[in-house]
């Protein structure tokens, strides 16, 4: 049975989960508690030097990091239904928005996190600014993503990907930091309304 090192309330680890459940593959969690700073401890950088879930274990003990890589693993274990592609060009298409999602929306979304929401306070150093700045960022990202749906069904075009699984679990991320869809942002809301009733969103 795939074991997942998972955090309940955790962005990446719960792309990961959507998608097994998309795959319908079953997985056991091995829970791991970032509040009490498990991530931290000498047992999990065991098994992640990096400190951080996602961790998919294998049948022969292989441990996977990185939600991107474990979910190609899981592709091409599962290919039905496709989530990453079934042809170059769509595996192009569907990289280059999860790559853009990552890096653009992703990352400064945690920052925002970090540096301003009490979770962190006493952790790490803060920086409010900085968090409010990325905060911006990512909503001009969204604002952009909201007029480019006006044109596809799903983030990487008419079909639903593991794309909309990375911008789904990113937007409900920023919730907690202010990151929210903003009025007449008709098109975002459209599209998160679609992913918030797949039943893989609800895992
Ligand atoms: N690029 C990694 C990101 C993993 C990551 O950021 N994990 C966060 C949770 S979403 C984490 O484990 N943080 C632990 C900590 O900050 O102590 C992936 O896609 O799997």
């Amino acid at each position: 049975m795939l074991k997942l090192y998972d955090n309940a309330f955790a962005p990446s680890p719960r792309r990961v989960r959507m998608f097994l459940t998309e795959k319908g593959l079953p997985f056991e969690t091995i829970p791991v508690d970032i509040a009490a700073g498990d991530t931290g401890s000498a047992d999990f950088l065991a098994v992640n030097p990096l400190g951080e879930v996602p961790v998919l274990e294998l049948d022969d003990g292989t441990r996977l990091r990185e939600s991107l890589a474990i979910c190609r693993y899981l592709e091409s274990m599962q290919p039905e239904p496709a989530l990453l592609g079934c042809d170059d060009r769509e595996r192009a298409e569907i990289e280059s928005i999860v790559l853009q999602l990552m890096f653009r929306v992703y990352v400064p979304t945690t920052h925002a996190f970090r540096h301003t929401h009490k979770f962190w306070a006493g952790r790490v150093v803060q920086i409010p600014e900085y968090g409010a700045l990325a905060r911006e960022n990512v909503l001009t990202e969204w604002q952009r993503l909201d007029r480019e749906l006006a044109n596809r069904e799903f983030l990487a075009g008419d079909r639903f990907s593991f794309a909309d699984i990375v911008g789904y679990t990113t937007l409900e991320f920023g919730k907690p930091s202010g990151i929210r869809l903003q009025e007449g942002q008709d098109h975002l809301r459209r599209w998160h309304a679609s992913i918030a009733a797949r039943p893989s969103a609800k895992v």
